[in-house]
């Protein structure tokens, strides 16, 4: 995919997670001071990973709570300014909030990745479109604070794969162009275990809507239920989760450790190219 600024990143890639927080479930907290969180973005580049995602908001299932736009940016100013000329690899901003994302985009952030997929602030669209970013558009029901209350679907593949073509083409008509479109199915947002492994399996479907598909299962707790909860148990899950997606057909994968999801992801990679036919 092309960025707006002429990089490229060649898929399948590897988004590592930054969250500037004191609340996320996984890393809450280590990396609230930016010193600490420039010095992780730097390791999470050398690790491999091919984006870095900085978050200053966490949505985790449970209690995450609404944070306001000038505590977003009191978090994320600092550590932006700090990777800005030592960062190679694009930055994306997990927000819902325009205001966030511009100030992001100002500090060479190039893709926009809004969990509401542009339905939280009707700014966020004409933004992307205006910088020419890229966006992830993910699916959720409900909202970061609420969206466990709505984990119930006939038909979640159904559910899904409607739902982000809908959005993909309520993005075009805002002029952001179709090749800076990325989809999510939302792992663990308003789904239980069973959703999530059903739409996992259902990647190629998700994939058949011509946009490249991002998954995040990183340390989410179907991992911790199915492979077990210490972290070298949650680590393997999600490398496993990771390679199993990228053969299914995904374009990036979004996690916290880029060391582990690199290999998974090139073994996944060569048998996709290397099928046989
Ligand atoms: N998951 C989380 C946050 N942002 N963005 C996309 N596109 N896809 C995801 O699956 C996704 C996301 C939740 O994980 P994390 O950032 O580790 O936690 P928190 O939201 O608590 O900060």
């Amino acid at each position: 995919m092309r960025l707006h600024d002429g990089r490229v990143i060649h898929f399948p890639a590897i988004m590592g997670v930054l969250n500037v927080t004191p609340d996320s479930f996984s890393d809450g907290g280590r990396y609230l001071d930016p010193e600490r969180a420039i010095e992780h973005a730097l390791e999470m580049q050398e690790q491999g990973a091919d984006i870095i995602d900085i978050g200053g908001e966490s949505t985790r299932p449970v209690g995450a709570r609404s944070v306001p736009v000038d505590e977003e940016l009191r978090r994320l100013v600092p550590v932006l300014r700090g990777l800005a000329r030592r960062l190679h690899v694009p930055v994306s901003i997990d927000t819902r909030k325009a205001q966030v994302a511009r100030m992001a985009i100002e500090h060479g952030a190039a893709i926009i990745n809004d969990v509401t997929a542009l339905s939280y602030d009707p700014q966020m669209a004409r933004l992307a479109a205006e910088t020419g970013s890229a966006v992830v558009l993910m699916h959720m029901r409900g909202s970061p604070e609420t969206h466990m209350r709505f984990a119930r679907y006939r038909n979640v593949v159904i559910a899904v794969t409607g739902y982000l073509a809908a959005r993909a083409k309520y993005a075009i008509r805002a002029g952001i162009s179709p090749s800076r479109i990325i989809i999510d199915p939302g792992i663990g947002f308003a789904k239980t275990a069973r959703h999530n492994l059903a739409l996992l399996n259902a990647l190629p479907v998700l994939c058949r809507l011509g946009y490249p598909v991002l998954v995040g299962t990183s340390r989410k707790s179907f991992i911790r239920r199915i492979a077990g909860g210490t972290p070298r148990e949650i680590e393997f899950g999600t490398a496993a989760a990771d390679a199993l997606a990228v053969a299914a057909g995904a374009s990036i994968v979004r996690v916290h450790d880029p060391g582990a999801a690199r290999a998974a992801v090139r073994m996944a990679a060569a048998m996709r190219v290397n099928d046989g036919k």
